[in-house]
C-alpha cells in the first residue's frame, strides 16, 4: 500500500499529473498500445489465493492462468499467486475475496457451500459415475449455472479444476465397510453436507481447518480425515494416518473465482481474455491433476500406506449408507437438478 502511495506521489510530482499508474486495483484503462490492449506502464496487480504448496496441480493451474493473462494483456493485468495459505486459511481467504481484499481465489465446492448451500449439489455423495461424467456436467450448462450462482455472494466462477475423488483415511483401523468407521472421529470441511455424510457412515464428524489436520491426528483430537491423493500426501497425512480406503464418497470440484466488483471493472475485452485464460489453465490443470494423482498414490504405497481397494459389494455398502442424504431437507429441494446431473451422458 505504502509503496503504491509513494509511487503515485512521486509520479504526480514529476509529471504534474494525477496518474493511476501504480494503483493496485485501478479501473481498466483506455490507453493505447501498438502491441496490445494496454501499455506496460499501466499494469494493474491482483492477488489470487490458494492454500496448496508449490507444485500442487491447482497451484500450477493458477500460475498458468496468471501467465496467460499477463502475456495476452501485454503485461497490463498481473495476477500474483499467493499459495500455501499465506493469505489465511480457506474460510478467511473466501471472506476476503468476497470483500475484494483478495481479488481471485482457487477453491472447491465444499468450502463454498458454507456461504451458498446450493454448492452442495455438486458434492453429493457418489453423484458422478466417473471423471468424464463429472466434466460433462461441469463443462455444460449446469456447470455454467454454478459458476454464476454465487454472484449474490460477490463471487463469480471462471473455470473448473479437477480435484479427483475424496477418500477416507485414519490412524486406527483398515476400513472395508461402513461398520469399520463406527466411532471414528473424522475431520471434515466446515460444511453441513460433509458432516451429514460422515454421520450417515456411523463416524463422528469434526469440522476443522485444513492446516490443523496433521496435528489433530497426531494429538488424537481426530482419528482421521478424508481427501484426494495429492492432499493426503502433500500435507504428509500419510505419516500420521496410514489406513487409506479408496471409497470415493464424493468429488468436490474446484474453481478459480473472481470478486464480482473487480470483474465489473474490467473492460469486455479484458473479461473475454481472462475467461479464456482460465479455461485454458483448467485444461492444463486437469492433465496435471491426473498425472500427480497417480504419482501420489504410488508414493503413498511406497511410504507404507495401507491402501484398501473395495470390492463392488463393499462399495455398494458405502453408497447404501449415504443414499438417504438425497431425501433430507436442504438437499431434496434440488432433486430436479440432481436428476439432471445423474442423467447427463
Ligand atoms: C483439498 C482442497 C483444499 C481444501 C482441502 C480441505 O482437496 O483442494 O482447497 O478444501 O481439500 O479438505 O480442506
Amino acid at each position: 500500500m505504502m509503496k503504491h502511495t509513494i509511487c503515485i506521489t512521486v509520479l504526480a510530482a514529476v509529471l504534474g499529473l494525477s496518474l493511476s499508474v501504480c494503483s493496485k486495483q485501478g479501473s481498466p484503462d483506455s490507453g493505447s498500445s501498438s502491441q496490445g490492449t494496454a501499455p506496460r506502464t499501466k499494469a494493474r496487480t491482483f492477488r489470487l489465493a490458494d492454500n496448496h504448496p508449490d507444485g500442487y496441480p491447482t497451484v500450477l493451474g493458477d500460475l498458468k492462468f496468471a501467465e496467460l493473462v499477463k502475456e495476452r494483456s501485454n503485461g497490463a493485468i498481473l495476477i500474483e499467486v499467493y499459495n500455501n495459505a499465506v493469505l489465511g486459511d480457506e474460510r478467511t481467504a473466501i471472506e476476503q475475496t468476497q470483500m475484494g481484499d483478495i481479488q481471485f481465489i482457487r477453491v472447491g465446492t465444499n468450502p463454498l457451500a458454507s456461504i451458498n448451500t446450493k454448492m452442495n449439489v455438486l458434492s453429493m455423495p457418489f453423484l458422478y459415475r466417473d471423471t468424464e461424467h463429472a466434466f460433462k456436467v461441469l463443462d455444460g450448462p449446469i456447470g455454467e449455472e454454478f459458476l454464476t450462482s454465487m454472484i449474490d455472494n460477490n463471487l463469480l466462477g471462471l473455470c473448473w479444476f479437477d480435484a479427483g475423488v475424496r477418500n477416507f483415511y485414519n490412524a486406527k483401523v483398515e476400513i472395508k465397510t461402513p461398520e469399520d468407521m463406527k466411532g471414528l472421529k473424522i475431520r471434515v470441511q466446515e460444511t453441513a453436507l460433509m458432516m451429514d455424510l460422515v454421520k450417515a457412515l456411523g463416524a463422528s464428524p469434526t469440522p476443522m481447518a485444513y492446516e490443523e489436520i496433521y496435528a489433530g491426528i497426531q494429538n488424537g483430537i481426530i482419528d482421521g480425515a478424508e481427501n484426494n491423493w495429492p492432499s493426503y500426501m502433500t500435507q504428509s497425512h500419510n505419516e500420521v494416518a496410514k489406513y487409506y480406503v479408496v471409497d470415493g464418497h464424493t468429488r468436490a470440484p474446484e474453481m478459480i473465482l473472481v470478486n464480482t466488483q473487480v470483474w465489473e471493472k474490467f473492460s469486455k475485452d479484458e473479461q473475454t481474455l481472462i475467461k479464456q485464460a482460465a479455461l485454458e489453465a483448467a485444461e492444463y490443470q486437469r492433465q496435471e491433476w491426473l498425472r500427480q494423482e497417480s504419482d501420489y498414490e504410488e508414493q503413498a504405497l511406497a511410504k507404507g500406506a495401507v491402501v484398501t481397494k473395495l470390492t463392488s459389494e463393499q462399495h455398494q455398502l458405502f453408497q447404501d449408507a449415504v443414499a438417504g442424504i438425497y431425501a433430507q431437507p436442504g438437499y431434496n429441494s434440488y432433486a430436479e437438478l440432481i436428476k439432471q446431473i445423474q442423467e447427463t451422458r
